[in-house]
């Protein structure tokens, strides 16, 4: 233990000698890392704690809300809005911005967030997390509006996640890479577990909800077709699948070992383009992937280069091993 580099060294290193983090940036993912802290001990009590269950209550996407949704929520709002690096936060949970209270300082930070993804998974003791995304308010002293949120996935300053699993681990990028940092229960604090971050460009690990197949767009229907067509199909090698249903799991499976996890467009829904959000759910993990040296599309385009046009817009995504996500994307070319 005592030659780990906490998440604290790791970040003054990171502004000392990469020049990458401003000092308001790295107060600001020590609170965000707390808060995780505190969202991880909520988390790991379940029904000791009487956290688990519904809320009674629709979030803006119009899901039911689980207790834990609600307290995550509000532990990362009391934990940001105090401290002068945040001017304002969007949240899945809440309809509009949070604007920074007027009795508390403002800083040039907006921090964006799925404060528990995978909400579904709570009930049955199955991984979880927290997704985040900073962005640097517009320059100015006007008041911050929803319109300063809508920025493209590639003017992202930081992006992580924290996955509540059998570990806690902090995957974080500040545009230098990803590390991956793990809660030390013992000490009460988050260290480095691994640097530099590669994904493989290829893989046999593709994760998808199969049970929509007979609604994807046809693109979609031969990736996967030939995939499961294995060793005598096209591809020439067989492939195993996953589908945990919480897409931080899923992603920190394929930042760990490579994979390509897919929540394409399907018919049920026609008029919406997916089911992940483009500003806290798919920007984020975008760029924790391409950091890695993995991809990440929406099957036409780089998702960090979609233009935003609605604070909860939905996309699809297709992210993961690059080769994997270049060959999908290519279909969609072709149609
Ligand atoms: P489905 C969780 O609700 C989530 O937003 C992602 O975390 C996950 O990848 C996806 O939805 C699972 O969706 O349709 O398989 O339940």
């Amino acid at each position: 233990m005592a030659n780990r580099i906490s998440f604290t060294r790791y970040l003054v290193e990171q502004q000392h000698e990469h020049g990458h983090i401003p000092a308001q940036l790295r107060l600001l993912l020590e609170v965000v890392a707390r808060a995780c802290k505190q969202i991880s001990m909520a988390v790991n009590k379940g029904a000791l704690g009487g956290v688990l269950g519904s809320a009674d209550s629709e979030n803006v996407q119009g899901e039911v809300q689980k207790k834990l949704d609600i307290i995550a929520n509000e532990v990362l709002i009391e934990a940001n809005e105090w401290g002068g690096h945040l001017a304002a936060m969007a949240s899945e949970e809440m309809d509009s911005i949070y604007l920074v209270p007027n009795r508390y300082p403002k800083g040039e930070f907006l921090l964006l967030f799925d404060p528990l993804d995978g909400s579904s998974n709570i009930d049955v003791n199955v991984s979880i997390g927290t997704i985040f995304s900073v962005l640097k308010k517009p320059d100015g002293d006007r008041g911050v509006e929803e319109g300063d949120f809508l920025q493209a996935g590639r003017q992202q300053v930081a992006a992580g996640y924290c996955v509540y699993g059998p570990q806690t681990t902090l995957v974080l990028t500040v545009g230098d890479g990803v590390a991956m940092f793990t809660l030390d229960r013992e000490q009460g604090s988050f260290v480095l577990t691994q640097d530099n971050v590669q994904i493989p460009a290829d893989t046999k690990e593709f994760a998808i909800n199969m049970s929509n197949m007979r609604h994807w767009d046809e693109p979609v229907k031969r990736y996967i077709g030939e995939c499961l067509e294995g060793k005598d199909g096209p591809r020439g090698k067989d492939f195993n699948m996953r589908w945990i249903a919480s897409m931080v799991a899923d992603v920190h499976r394929i930042m760990t070992r490579g994979g390509v996890f897919m929540y394409p467009w399907d018919k049920r829904e026609p008029n919406k383009p997916g089911k992940l959000r483009l500003m806290y759910e798919a920007n984020p993990m975008a760029w924790l992937v391409e950091q890695a040296g993995g991809a990440a599309t929406n099957g036409q385009q780089r998702i960090l280069d979609i233009a935003p046009s609605k604070l909860h817009e939905r996309v699809s995504v297709f992210l993961g091993s690059k080769n994997e996500v270049d060959r999908v994307t290519s279909y969609h070319e072709k149609l």
